[in-house]
């Protein structure tokens, strides 16, 4: 038998049990003429194989158990609902992606120790979308890609193998229902992913997702009537410009007629934009929007849109504001088939950062969430940082948009406004690697992001403990130790960073290890203002302003220092080291001690994971422990320089007497 060479993440299916007997599967109101279908029908058969050993039989009448699975139009789309009985499974789904979550849902519940006869839930997917962005050049370079090359794209060329089928089925296990294949940085021979170059290979990428029910989209390149078409503008609101992309719609879904539509990084970081030619964000959105509709398509139109050549001397200019200002005014201009995708913050996934005062800050648009699995500011998964609990402080933040359901979780929903598009993206963070993620443990974030966006009630720590069910089925006290390593990394990780919600201390470009001054005199609106006598930026009615873009509960609690959470000081006020916290404790004093917990906490996870050794296979085991021991000099690093340079700026020495430099 061949070698895999790559690892089957959660879908390995330990075994858990000796069955006893096998399984027949009957189908009322599905065919197994959908692939959907005999998909999840070759899900169940594999993983219950695995799971017991007992065999799915063909023959109707030989399965002593039965998986019984029925069509049902009363449960809501995509929703399933599983129970066991003495005679085997019922599952019934409103429809075929129901049908193959509720399939992965029993294998999850027997692998996570439940007996088959006990299986129950109902459930139905918190978010209409829950998407994977792939930041994936065609050049096989990811950008922010931290677990080897693309697995989409080599020379300028799609790939598709057996992997690409693997990646589907992974999406679809934890209900990831759209894929965006490249980067939002379109460029070269991305842009012409729309053209007859590549049309034939998108098209049996976008039939293999299907399968899995999940949609392909494409990023692209607003500017492709210019680079592409040979045009020498795209204006959106140019006659020429419309017609050209009405005809290249007309094509693209004649070719592609599986495309969920697109997303699109406009006016950001280089890339062309509406604001070239004195349009705005809506009339670029909206063109788009019109063109697509008639193929039901839709258009993601990405908010990260702010100045990034600012210069470091203007304190007015505040990068934070950027979002909220370029869009509040259009909310209820844009198309329906648009949806605006927020990042989770207003900065850049640092590892804490407010929410975006944008989420709830529309009340008449079609929002998503984007969050980043990929670690680029959480430490390019070599650090240990399980981001599932950042996540889950975003979506339970009340915005304060409406009386009730106001959460960010109500908002992207469309449980605030009653709207049926929105969700929730995840910058992804895989890559050809043996083991998809570069460390291991990251698969946790691509798995819990998954749970987390299909129910978002999940808890943190739920998703960790059937992620490692899944994985390692490890023995209860050895789960506690996992669980409780990734529970903590997230908290450790910030420790040892830049602290209290100031963010961006990091090494410019990279964005691994520290560098605190590093974007500190930048063009990128990245700035901690440090000087002998404190830190922070003033973003009160007397800085920036850019508290008061939150409705107003937010926007008092964050304007007054007293009342601002301690974990975001820093982001909204310039405190004097002197400062004293709730904990009894100076500024000054928090910053040293953190910086010395974050990395004494470090070592304690890298030692957990020593405690493993005889749990974990050698493989992953060794692979994890590389990582830990990478992690270390990094916490090492971050803490020595980060106290260091506040005890030089501001002369106070700790109070424990330890060893700065
Ligand atoms: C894809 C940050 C990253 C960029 C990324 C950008 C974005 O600036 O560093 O690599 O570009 O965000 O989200 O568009």
């Amino acid at each position: 038998m061949a070698t895999r060479e790559w690892t089957q993440l959660w879908l390995g299916y330990h075994k858990v049990c000796e069955g006893e007997g096998c399984w027949k599967i009957v189908l009322e109101g599905f065919s197994k003429d959908s692939a959907i279908i005999s998909n999840a029908l070759k899900e169940f058969t594999r993983g219950i194989g695995s799971l017991t050993g007992e065999e799915v039989v063909s023959s109707e009448d030989a399965g002593q158990k039965t998986l019984k699975i029925t069509a049902n139009k009363e449960i809501k789309k995509e929703g399933y609902h599983i129970q066991g009985n003495a005679e085997g499974i019922t599952l019934e789904a409103s429809d075929d992606n129901g049908a193959l979550y509720g399939v992965f849902a029993i294998l999850r519940q027997i692998a996570c120790g439940q007996k088959a006869g006990e299986i129950s839930e109902n459930a139905a997917p918190s978010n209409p979308l829950r998407m994977m962005n792939h930041w994936d050049n065609m050049d096989g370079s990811i950008e922010r890609g931290y677990s080897g090359k693309s697995f989409f794209f080599e020379n300028e060329e799609i790939v598709i193998d057996e992997r690409t089928r693997d990646y589907a089925r992974f999406m679809a296990s934890v209900a990831i229902n759209g894929v965006v294949i490249n980067n939002v940085n379109v460029k070269g021979a991305a842009s012409y992913l729309i053209t007859d170059r590549y049309f034939d290979k998108v098209k049996e990428l976008s039939e293999i997702f299907g399968e899995y029910g999940i949609k392909l989209y494409l990023s692209l390149n607003f500017a492709s009537p210019i680079e592409i078409g040979g045009m020498d503008t795209c204006d959106p609101l140019d006659k020429e410009v419309i017609s050209w992309w009405e005809k290249k719609m007309a094509e693209v879904y004649a070719r592609l007629p599986l495309l969920g539509g697109f997303l699109v990084k406009a006016d950001s970081e280089g890339r062309p934009g509406p604001f070239t030619y004195g349009r705005t964000q809506a009339d670029g959105a909206n063109m788009l929007g019109d063109v697509i509709k008639p193929y039901g398509g839709i258009i993601i139109w990405r908010c990260f849109v702010y100045n990034c050549t600012q210069d470091w001397r203007d304190t007015k200019t505040d990068r934070a504001r950027a979002g909220y200002d370029y869009f509040k005014d259009l909310d209820g201009a844009y198309h329906d088939n648009v949806i605006l995708q927020i990042k989770n913050g207003p900065m850049d996934f640092q590892i804490r950062e407010p929410v975006s005062p944008l989420l709830g800050g529309l009340t008449k648009t079609n929002q998503m969430l984007e969050v980043q699995i990929a670690q680029e500011y959480t430490g390019h998964q070599i650090d240990l940082c399980y981001l599932i609990p950042l996540f889950k402080e975003v979506l339970d933040f009340h915005t304060h948009c409406a009386p009730e359901k106001d959460t960010v979780a109500d908002v992207v929903s469309g449980r605030t406004m009653g709207n049926t598009l929105g969700g929730m993206a995840a910058v992804i963070n895989t890559g050809n690697d043996l083991n998809w993620t570069g460390d291991d443990l990251a698969a946790a974030n691509t798995y819990g992001f998954g749970r987390l966006s299909f129910n978002t009630d999940l808890s943190a720590e739920e998703i960790a403990r059937e992620w490692i069910a899944l994985t390692f089925k490890l023995p209860k006290k050895e789960e506690d130790v996992l669980c409780s390593m990734l529970l903590r990394s997230r908290e450790i990780y910030e420790k040892y960073s830049s602290p209290l919600g100031i963010g961006w201390m990091v090494t410019p470009n990279d964005h691994y290890g520290p560098s605190v001054d590093g974007y500190e005199y930048s063009r990128w609106g990245t700035y901690h203002r440090a000087d002998h006598l404190g830190i922070g930026v003033d973003r009160t009615d007397k800085g920036t302003g850019y508290a008061q873009q939150y409705y107003e509960e937010n926007a008092k609690m964050y304007n007054d220092p007293h009342t601002c959470p301690e974990e975001l000081l820093l982001f909204f006020h310039h405190i004097p080291y002197t400062w004293m916290l709730k904990t009894g404790k100076t500024l000054i004093q928090h910053i040293y001690d953190s910086h010395f917990e974050g990395e004494e906490e470090a070592r304690g996870l890298a030692a957990d994971w020593d405690s493993l050794k005889e749990a974990i296979p050698a493989a992953e085991f060794d692979r994890v422990k590389k990582r830990f021991d990478l992690q270390l000099d990094n916490a090492r690093e971050w803490r020595d320089q980060v106290n260091s340079y506040f005890f030089r700026k501001s002369g106070i020495a700790d109070e424990k007497g330890r060893t700065i430099y």
